[in-house]
């Protein structure tokens, strides 16, 4: 998979920098390296590729947006959360480390993504001037703009009889779309693309966004667990609001696959430039975890 070995290499040594309590540094890891998909790194890549920047220059964006996507699924699991057992094919963090440990794992993920990019951000400027503003963008994406917000009102929805579609859009916008959103229009902003190749590949990340989660919703009634790697079911369990359950399995299914038309339509005038964000929006339609 491309970029795959330098994402984790990189990740390695962002997260072996510095003195750490050893326990922490390992249940950190533990979570890190449990064989996660590495999307939005591998978006935030492709986006400073597709603009012409350097892979090097957003590297260290591209791991903070995988730290903070991993500390948000190591608090998503957590009892006072989703309370769930298994993520990533394995035990869930809390389950190995117990929860303050876990609660401090996330914590420690996110503060990390965070000094990352200010640390690296200092010997970059110089090549990559918009630097800062695409770390900017991780934090809107991450935090009471984006998934924080999200996640907030995911949990303040739970059992409410009148949460409907505006509701599940404005959820998922937040909860998924934010993140995806923002490791796209990072990636860009770092290669210091201009205004319209921003705007467009934002355009793509808003429709990937949705498309993700409604394949997400699906894959929880229909997926194979060994495969997806998580407790399935849980969302009918907890009577949330998804996509299937608002819309039927066939109209989620159709709402999927005009989402991936409308995100490749966003990228079309790239022509070849964007083939890796056309394929991957084709691949969401039939993933299987
Ligand atoms: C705790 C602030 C806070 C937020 C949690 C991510 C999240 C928000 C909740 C997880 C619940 C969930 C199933 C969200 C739907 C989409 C999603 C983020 C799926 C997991 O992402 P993948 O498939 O995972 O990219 P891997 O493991 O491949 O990285």
């Amino acid at each position: 998979m491309k970029h795959l070995e330098s994402i984790n290499a990189a990740l390695e040594r962002y997260l072996s920098t510095g003195d750490m309590p050893k326990l922490m540094h390992e249940a950190m890891s533990y979570s890190v390296f449990a064989g996660g998909k590495r999307l939005r790194p591998r978006m935030c890549l492709a986006a400073a590729e597709m603009a012409g920047g350097s892979i090097e220059d957003a590297m260290p964006i591209a791991c903070a947006l995988e730290m903070i996507h991993t500390y948000s699924l190591i608090h998503d699991d957590l009892p006072c959360m989703d309370d769930d057992d298994y993520r990533r094919g394995r035990l869930s963090n809390h389950k190995v480390y117990g929860e303050a440990n876990a609660l401090l794992a996330g914590d420690g993920l996110l503060s990390l993504a965070f000094e990352t990019m200010l640390r690296e951000g200092i010997s970059k400027v110089a090549h990559a001037p918009r630097y800062y503003e695409a770390a900017q963008a991780v934090a809107h994406g991450a935090g009471v703009f984006g998934m924080v917000a999200g996640q907030w009102a995911d949990l303040a929805n739970e059992n409410n009889p009148d949460a409907d579609a505006e509701t599940l859009t404005y959820i998922h916008r937040r909860k998924t779309g934010a993140l995806i959103t923002a490791s796209i229009v990072s990636g860009a902003i770092v290669a210091n693309a201009d205004e319209s190749t921003v705007a467009a590949l934002r355009s793509f990340g808003e429709h990937y966004g949705v498309l993700f989660q409604i394949t997400d919703d699906i894959l929880d009634v229909v997926g194979d667990a060994e495969t997806v790697g998580k407790t399935l079911g849980k969302d009918a369990e907890q009577s949330k609001l998804t996509y299937p359950s608002l819309y039927g399995l066939e109209e989620s299914r159709r709402m999927a696959e005009r989402e991936a038309e409308l995100a490749a339509a966003a990228v079309l005038p790239f022509g070849e430039k964007a083939a890796w964000f056309t394929a991957l929006a084709k691949a969401a339609l039939t993933r299987t975890y």
